[in-house]
């Protein structure tokens, strides 16, 4: 059984924000059209072999041509926002590393009608600029391990935060740098697929470079707006913790997957174990002098991605290695950690494999709310892969999933009650949708997406999180 706190309160606090999250490339489909050239994502996921079952975002959700059926959704739901991502190559389709070339109108306008369709239903709008769908031609030019595609990446930034600014409640510049540079670098199962342990921490380094571009672009075209970024940070516990060469893996990979973007975003330094760490790897001589004070740029909120918990220790070298990470077979996203097995825990998991244990979240809103005194907390994601459980009555009854959202919100109450200033919840995700190398044979939603009609139906934990958003308080599951 997971480990289910009670809360002292079952309230949540006045005027907390409830939402839901997609992103462009899970759910738009409709990738050739209004002048959107290709990203990454599309070359990857049309590369065979690399996503499950050869599904592709050709499709997706039809969300591109369904967005005021979706806003009315959220509506019936009563959820009070939407994190949804811009892609990239629907505004800049002719992006090249040395310029970012025309504005296209009609992705603007795209966007444009999505935030009016939100406004109108009283939903507030929170973008994220960047989910992972970089235009072609910039990985063609060495993406993110090429410092131009942070500094293109400003100048987008500033034509979505313009067209934007003035309706839009909250923007994020990244999401999941972490997945973008190491999954896409280093483990090769995310686009573009490369396995360059080395090129992940150039793409590190250029995507905190990014963000402070952005952050700075936001701050000065969308004055009005509040400026984010999204993190997955990892909650790493040593398996014994009186080994210190178990305390010492998992430091290792908190510096990895954590302070190496924490560091430069909220102190303005790259923390000198990771450095040291990764010697052998790179030496780090892509960072510029003046890259510190471009990436540490005043933050309004950090949101947090939070799924499953991570137990490590030493790997002594004998024996088979274990790696609870889902990468035994390949290539690690774990630069330089050799000597680190993660272990397969106990206990009860999701569809994706991955173990659950809510504590993970309290614990890492409250070090955000110590280390980033003053900043707005978000848990911008948070969900669960569950199979379809159909009823007779053609309703997908997902009381794991509930039971999951269940323990998740009460860990948010925990941190809330312990001192983060925790303003809003997004449930990942809306709708079923494309995930990544599994394609759409795992499902996230909290409303059910038929593939062949495209019919949407909320799910039986939707309607528990409808009531729970109507409320401002957790409920019982039953
Ligand atoms: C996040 N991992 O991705 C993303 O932000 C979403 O787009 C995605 O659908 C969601 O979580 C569920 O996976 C992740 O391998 C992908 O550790 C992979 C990992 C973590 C997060």
């Amino acid at each position: 059984e997971p480990p289910t706190s009670e809360p002292v309160t079952t309230r949540f606090p006045e005027g907390f924000l409830w939402g839901s999250a997609t992103a462009s490339y899970q759910v738009e489909g409709a990738v050739t059209e209004d002048g959107r050239t290709p990203s990454i994502w599309d070359t990857f996921s049309h590369t065979p072999g690399k996503v499950q079952d050869g599904d592709t975002g050709d499709v997706a959700d039809d969300h591109y041509h369904r967005v005021r059926e979706d806003v009315a959704l959220m509506r019936d739901l009563g959820l009070r926002s939407y994190r949804f991502s811009v892609a990239w190559p629907r505004i800049t389709p002719h992006v090249t590393a040395d310029a970012l070339g025309d504005v296209e109108q009609r992705g603007l306008d795209f966007y444009a009608g999505l935030v009016d369709e939100l406004m109108a239903a009283g939903i507030a709008p929170a973008v994220t600029l960047y989910h992972w769908d970089l235009p072609q031609a910039l990985e063609d030019a060495g993406g993110w391990t090429d410092r131009r595609t942070a500094e293109r990446f400003g100048e987008y930034a500033a034509v979505v935060a313009r067209a934007l600014g003035d309706r839009v409640r909250t923007f994020i510049t990244l999401n999941e740098p972490w997945c973008a540079a190491y999954l896409g670098y280093a483990a090769g199962v995310h686009a573009p697929g490369r396995t360059e342990p080395a090129s992940a921490l150039a793409a590190v380094h250029h995507l905190n470079l990014a963000h402070g571009l952005a952050a700075r672009a936001v701050r000065e075209h969308a004055p009005d707006a509040e400026v984010a970024v999204t993190l997955n940070l990892g909650w790493f516990r040593a398996e014994d913790p009186t080994s210190d060469a178990d305390v010492d893996a998992a430091r290792r990979v908190d510096g990895l997957q954590n302070r190496v973007f924490l560091g430069p975003m909220l102190h303005g330094e790259y923390p000198s174990d990771v450095l040291e760490d990764t010697c052998e790897v790179t030496d780090w001589s892509f960072v510029r002098v003046g890259d510190a004070d471009v990436i540490r740029q005043p933050l309004d909120a950090v949101g947090l991605n939070y799924y499953s918990p991570t137990v490590v220790r030493h790997w002594t070298g004998v024996g088979q290695k274990q790696s609870a990470d889902g990468h035994g077979d390949g290539a690690s996203p774990w630069v330089a950690c050799d000597d680190v097995e993660f272990l397969e825990l106990p206990g009860p998991r999701t569809e994706m494999g991955w173990s659950i244990d809510p504590r993970g979240m309290s614990e890492l809103l409250l070090r955000l709310s110590r280390e980033a005194p003053g900043v707005d907390l978000y848990v911008t994601e948070n969900g669960m892969a569950a199979p379809d459980v159909v009823g007779d009555d053609g309703v997908v009854h997902d009381a794991d999933r509930t039971a999951y959202l269940h323990d998740h919100l009460a860990a948010v109450l925990d941190a809330v009650e312990g001192g983060a200033p925790v303003k809003g919840y997004f449930v990942w995700s809306l709708l079923d949708n494309f995930e990544w190398a599994y394609g759409y044979s795992k499902r996230f939603g909290v409303v059910h997406v038929d593939y062949e009609t495209q019919a949407r139906t909320p799910k039986d934990s939707a309607r528990w999180y409808s009531r729970v958003a109507a409320g401002n308080e957790l409920l019982p599951t039953a």
